[in-house]
This record gives structure tokens, sequence and C-alpha cells, in this order.
């Protein structure tokens, strides 16, 4: 999947308004390169994105894609070339955005090409509904990953990251066999 031509690799995070995909992106990025957006024409449409790079090493680094706000999007169209995966953010304390994080998800499940999982963020807030009543209130199917993730916080948004590289590698092995 990786190689000197695609040394540029990509992660999307999707979700619903408020979810926290800027925080998520600000909490891992290279200091200094957070807060930044992007603009992509995609299928002749200019769209802007939240980006936020992570440098692995000097000749590898992860690109992150934030989807902005709420907007609908075609996930199969608008992942670049050297996509790994895709996070599905979903707020654990707003249940007022379930239904549009359900249609998002519904999506990504028929539509995306690359592992996807989904986490529940503001884990660290006193009201978060607990990660099985977010898995029952938006159906995710239970092959989907769900996991927790504050998303101001660098190393709960590492270990998002590192359970999503887990489903890639699986999805690899899978290819292989
Ligand atoms: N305590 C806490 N606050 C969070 C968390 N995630 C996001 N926030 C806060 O929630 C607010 C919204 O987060 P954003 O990162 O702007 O959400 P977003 O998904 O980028 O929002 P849009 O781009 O408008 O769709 C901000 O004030 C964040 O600091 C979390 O896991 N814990
Ligand atoms: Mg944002």
């Amino acid at each position: 999947m990786l190689n000197k031509t695609t040394d540029r690799a990509f992660i999307f995070i999707a979700g619903p308004f408020g979810a926290g995909k800027s925080a998520f992106i600000a909490a891992v990025s290279d200091p200094g390169r957070t807060a930044r957006t992007i603009t992509r024409v995609v299928g002749g449409q200019r769209w802007r994105y939240d980006y936020g790079r992570i440098t692995v090493a000097d000749d590898l680094a992860v690109h992150l894609l934030a989807h902005p706000g709420a907007r609908r999007f075609d996930v199969a169209r608008e992942l670049p070339p050297g996509t790994l995966g895709c996070v599905l953010l979903v707020s654990s304390v707003e249940p007022e955005t379930f239904r549009e994080a359900r249609a998002m998800m519904t999506h990504c499940l028929s539509r995306c090409p690359v592992p996807f999982i989904v986490a529940a963020s503001k884990q660290d807030h006193p009201d978060a509904l607990s990660l099985p009543d977010v898995r029952a209130a938006l159906m995710v199917p239970p092959e989907v990953p769900l996991v927790p993730c504050v998303a101001t916080d660098g190393d709960s948004v590492r270990r998002v990251l590192i359970r999503l590289l887990h489903e890639v590698i699986s999805r690899l092995g899978d290819e292989t066999q």
C-alpha cells in the first residue's frame, strides 16, 4: 500500500457537526501544522478540509483530512490515493447528531473502500454515553470497531489511530491469504 510514489498516507476523519474532528487533528498534528485548512477539487467542485500532518520519519508522513461539518460526502470519491482508512467521529454527549452519524455510517458501510472505525468522542464528559449505548443508538454493526475517544487528548487520539491501523493490517492479511 505504501511505496515511493505514494509515501503520502492519508487518514480521513468524518462526523457530524461538533463531533471533534478539528480537535482530533489538532491533538496529534506536528506543532505549527495544526488548524490548517486546505482546499481540494473533487469531481469539479472545490471543498475545504481540516488538515494535519504527522511526521513518522524523514520520508514518511501521515496526513489527516477532516471532513468539515455535516456536509454530505461521497466517501468513495473524496478519499485521496494513499488513504489507509477512515474514522467516523461521533459525540457521546450529543444524541441529536446520531441521526446524521447513522446516515454517515450507513454510507461508509456501503461505499467506503478502505477500513473504517467509529470513535465515540467526548468520553471525558460526565454525561457521556457508554460505548454499548453509543453502539446501540447508532446501530453500529458488530464487525465495525467502536472505540472511545477524547478528541482533545493526543494520547487518546493516537490510540484511535492505532486501532484503525490494526484494521488496515488485518485487511491486508485477508487480502494476501
Ligand atoms: N472535553 C472534550 N471536548 C471536546 C472533545 N472533542 C471535541 N471537543 C470540543 O467540542 C467542540 C467542537 O469540537 P470541534 O473539533 O470543533 O468539532 P468539529 O467536528 O470539527 O466541528 P465542525 O467542524 O463544526 O463540524 C470544541 O470546543 C472542542 O474543543 C472531547 O473529546 N472532549
Ligand atoms: Mg471542524
